[in-house]
């Protein structure tokens, strides 16, 4: 098995298996190596999310409480006034973190949220923040539009394996994520992509996420990893918990993969022990969500990610431009 620092995009499964399968200490060696190598392992990107509109969504996703399928206590808020959104991300700037990310719960937006949709970006990108958006499903011509406001990234996950996918969303398909994926590509914005653990899939699927997201024709500049929330009123509500240990194997496979990308360390940290977030650390996670809130659930407060950072020598990364968060590979 090959940990050294080469971009690769086409991983088999059997290789993917292999490195999940190290022994717990080889695996973590070899992600921690990989991660010195791009990135400066004493630092953490700090990004927080901003639901800019809530609930009633038409999408069936079995893990979100957002479906209007499902029966999550929440309230349902239209889409945000633009000054809104933008005093959120004033005052995410001042609490410390560089990217503003901003979520619908949409299938896709209209035509006619476009443009509060672009002076959103535009009035983060004034604010010196890195902007993202994650909207749902986007056409060629929405990605364009968002591209030309100088959106940064956009966020829009595989979830799971092709082979479990079905299982947790019936209302669209895998190839309509990977069409948007590559609208967004292809419009030349970044691409956050990643997918949720622990909402029953087998070792298998867990193998067959990280296959899809190494084999895109480029890696996701972001990958988030989830732990799945379970959300009372959701059909995941009594998913059985996945081992800490499991999760963290992902997310070393997910570092040695995707060396130049960053992983972020997403929703479930609330659920997350210090030494499990520490540990993710040491696998090569280098970004996290920061802000109580996640999108319509808990995240840790802040300052007790202010402390575990303190207790691990650890700090925020500065904003950088985008694309040259590879810098270190050389
Ligand atoms: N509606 C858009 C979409 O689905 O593309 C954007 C917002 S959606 C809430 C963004 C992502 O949040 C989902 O793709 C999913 O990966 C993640 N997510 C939603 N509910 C979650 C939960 N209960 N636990 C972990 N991740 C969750
Ligand atoms: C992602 O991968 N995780 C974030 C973000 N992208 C948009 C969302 C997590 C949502 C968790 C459930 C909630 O708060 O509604
Ligand atoms: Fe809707 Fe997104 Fe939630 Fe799916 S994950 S139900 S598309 S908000």
């Amino acid at each position: 098995m090959e940990s050294s620092p080469v971009i690769r995009h086409n991983w088999t499964a059997q290789e993917v298996g292999q490195l999940i399968a190290l022994p717990f200490p080889e695996l973590l060696y070899r992600a921690q190596t990989v991660h010195r190598n791009y990135w400066d392992p004493g630092e953490v990107q700090a990004c927080t999310l901003l639901s800019v509109k809530t609930g009633a969504c038409p999408e069936d996703c079995a893990y979100c409480p957002q479906s209007v399928h499902h029966h999550a206590e929440l309230r349902v808020e239209p889409l945000m006034d633009a000054k809104r959104v933008l005093e959120e991300a004033k005052a995410a700037k001042e609490a410390g973190a560089s990217r503003f990310c901003m979520g619908a719960a949409w299938r896709s937006p209209k035509s006619s949220h476009m443009s509060a949709l672009v002076r959103m970006v535009r009035g983060v990108k004034e604010l010196g923040m890195e902007s993202c958006m994650t909207l749902g499903m986007l056409s060629a011509a929405q990605a364009q539009q968002l591209a030309a406001a100088g959106l940064d990234y956009y966020n829009h996950n595989l979830d799971s394996s092709p082979e479990f996918y079905d299982k947790i969303i019936t209302t669209r398909c895998y190839q309509d994520r990977l069409d948007t994926l590559q609208h967004v590509r292809e419009s030349g914005i970044n691409v956050c992509c990643g997918g949720i653990l622990g909402m029953g899939e087998t070792e298998g699927d867990r193998i067959g996420l990280l296959l899809q997201l190494a084999n895109l024709p480029q890696h996701p500049q972001s990958v988030p990893i989830n732990l799945l929330v379970r959300v009372p009123g959701t059909p995941l509500e009594d998913a059985t918990k996945l081992h800490p240990l499991d999760f963290l194997r992902c997310v070393a496979a997910a570092r040695i993969l995707m060396p130049a990308s960053y992983v972020r360390l997403s929703a479930g940290r609330e659920s997350m022990s210090d030494e499990t977030q520490a540990l993710a650390f040491m696998a090569g996670a280098n970004s996290i969500f920061y802000g109580e809130r996640l999108l319509t659930t808990d995240n840790p407060d802040t300052t007790a990610d202010d402390a575990l950072l303190v207790r691990l020598g650890m700090r925020f990364a500065p904003p950088q431009s985008p694309g040259s968060h590879s810098a270190r590979c050389g």
